[in-house]
């Protein structure tokens, strides 16, 4: 008999992606989601809350330090890409409820800037995440496919950064849809390409992206890279070291985050004009790195 590691690891060998690891109770998830959205209210009048749900949101959000060193993560993420794992971003997703935010078919790895392919992106679903509430769809077996062209698109419903969309015609009957109840956990490869429809339900939809990779990666774009080790050893040092959350937002922690996340920024836009380089959104809801 398969263990579970073994069946992760041949779904996602074969797809690209693998839907519904059970990580969290559904009263888990609320728990976590409930520390996230205190957060969110509380901390809005003084800290820029949607930006680092945006980007960061592990260095500053005690919930989400918690969650990116989930011991039920690792060991999935172990399973795929070894026994030393580094964090390289992790952000919050928000669907509000009704809302026509969506997010284009892109693989993520086109703007990190690193040498390899060895990344994925953990998805975890704070909320319910089904096909009404804009959960992702992806394109099985197209991580074989290497690094394909995006058009900048920058349309104001679209989350991403740079509303980047994959080049080619994707026909929905070849894709699969990951809906995931609150607790599950999807992970795609960093060149699986995926998307996401509008929330269209009268519920709000949260789930927390975070990107792993491997420390022997590198940055090719960006003068300098960081990452945070959460298991295993770096025997690499490629990346600086990132901080881990203090008390929720001290001056100190949101310098380290603006200095870390402006970095990194030198990747993600790079290319893109001065006036064209905001992080958010068209209709004011919060855009995704990837
Ligand atoms: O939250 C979504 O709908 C899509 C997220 C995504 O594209 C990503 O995490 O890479």
């Amino acid at each position: 008999m398969k263990t579970m590691a073994q069946s992760y690891t041949a779904e996602f060998e074969r797809d690209g992606f693998l839907v519904g690891a059970e990580i969290l109770s559904r009263e888990e998830a609320a728990e976590f989601l409930g520390r996230i959205e205190t957060f969110e209210r509380g901390r809005a009048g003084d800290l820029p809350v949607q930006e680092i749900f945006r980007t960061g949101a592990h260095m500053m959000i005690s919930a989400v330090d918690e969650l990116v060193r989930h011991p039920k993560v690792l060991a999935c993420i172990s399973a795929l890409l070894g026994p030393d794992l580094m964090v390289w971003d992790a952000d919050v997703i928000i669907k509000e409820a009704d809302s026509k935010g969506f997010i284009s078919w892109h693989q993520d790895l086109r703007y990190w800037g690193v040498d390899s392919d060895e990344a994925v992106t953990a998805w975890i679903a704070l909320s319910d995440a089904s096909g009404e509430m804009g959960c992702m769809r992806f394109l099985p077996g197209s991580h074989r496919h290497g690094l394909l062209d995006h058009t900048d698109t920058f349309d104001g419903e679209n989350l991403l950064t740079r509303g980047q969309t994959a080049a080619m015609e994707i026909n929905l009957d070849d894709t699969t849809l990951g809906e995931l109840r609150a607790g599950q956990m999807s992970v795609h490869h960093g060149l699986t390409l995926h998307g996401s429809m509008p929330n269209q339900s009268d519920r709000r939809r949260v789930g927390l992206a975070i990107r792993y990779t491997k420390p022997s990666l590198r940055q090719l774009v960006a003068e300098r890279d960081y990452a945070q080790l959460v298991m295993g050893e770096d025997q690499y040092g490629h990346f600086l070291p990132v901080p881990r959350p203090d008390n929720e937002g001290s001056a100190r922690a949101l310098a380290d985050w603006r200095r870390i996340t402006e970095d990194q920024a030198a990747a993600y836009f790079a290319g893109v004009e001065p006036d064209k380089q905001s992080w958010t959104g068209g209709d004011g809801s919060k855009p995704v790195e990837s």
